[in-house]
């Protein structure tokens, strides 16, 4: 099987500090959590920028300090901006962080329900000019589709051009009104995206590691970290990102996957077929 890509989500938008304290918000702990998670076997860190505060933002000033402190320590490390945000965000301030020009960014292929009264936003024009742009900038889009109707989406706009081959998908499964993340969820869009197609599976909260090992078994790739899931077991928090990607890790260990590097990474990915 392909060697395995793991990708850490070290800060997202919505948990704090109070969750679980390795949250990183400052330009400093952003770098020392990317490192950590690279260091136990990320290749690819996505990242969502916070002021000092917690505060998320999209402010590309913030994203470009951010970055530049994570490249110093990781310098080859594949950096994934957000382009989701946080909810609530517009299309323009959520999409700001393209001006930069990152190797790769999260493109959000559909709406849904967010818990309570949140909803995350992105209309089908939303999705095409995020794709748009991503393109021109080229910027190589990590699909992430939260229901199988998200998929639907993407291969329409495929067929019509505006999402182009090669295709990476991220399942985001066990959002509280999304898709949930049992097996069969799993292999329900494992099926539905085309052969050639590389995927990923970002499992929420208590399904991040079963999912996580089901992706591992499947030839899929993982994605793990304190954006998705804070407790490495039931009622234990983990000790930082790393302990995430550690986990991984061992399951990729279990199932006889070796670890990609970074650069093994962008192979895998035909990150350079997609953006020449
Ligand atoms: N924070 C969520 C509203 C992404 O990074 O593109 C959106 C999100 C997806 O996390
Ligand atoms: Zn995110």
């Amino acid at each position: 099987m392909e060697k395995l890509i793991i990708t850490c989500a070290i800060s997202g938008a919505e948990v704090m500090k109070e969750h679980n304290p390795y949250v990183p918000y400052t330009v400093q702990e952003m770098a020392e959590e990317a490192y950590q998670a690279v260091m136990a076997g990320a290749s690819v860190i996505h990242v969502h920028a916070r002021y000092d505060d917690g505060t998320p933002t999209q402010d590309k000033d913030r994203y470009k300090e951010i970055m530049d402190a994570i490249r110093v320590r990781c310098p080859d490390v594949i950096i994934q901006p957000s382009t989701g945000g946080a909810v609530g965000m517009t299309r323009d301030e959520r999409l700001a962080v393209a001006d930069l020009c990152p190797e790769m960014a999260t493109l959000d292929c559909g709406t849904l329900n967010f818990g309570g009264d949140d909803i995350f936003v992105n209309t089908e024009n939303d999705i095409i000019h995020f794709a748009k742009t991503m393109q021109d900038k080229k910027i190589f889009p990590e699909l992430e589709c939260f229901e199988k109707g998200h998929i639907d989406t993407v291969l329409r706009l495929h067929r019509k051009g505006i999402i182009k081959a090669p295709m990476h998908f991220s399942f985001v499964l066990g959002v509280n009104g999304g898709m949930t993340g049992e097996a069969r969820d799993f292999h329900f869009m494992r099926e539905s995206i085309p052969l050639e197609a590389t995927y990923s599976v970002v499992g929420i909260g208590r399904f991040e590691f079963p999912l996580a090992e089901l992706s591992i078994a499947h030839g899929g790739h993982v994605r793990v970290g304190l954006e998705d899931n804070i407790y490495l077991e039931k009622g234990v928090l983990a000790n930082g990102n790393k302990d995430l990607v550690l986990k991984a890790v061992l399951l990729a260990k279990k199932h006889n996957r070796e670890i990609a590097t970074p650069k093994e990474a962008r192979h895998i990915l035909k990150i350079k077929e997609h953006t020449t």
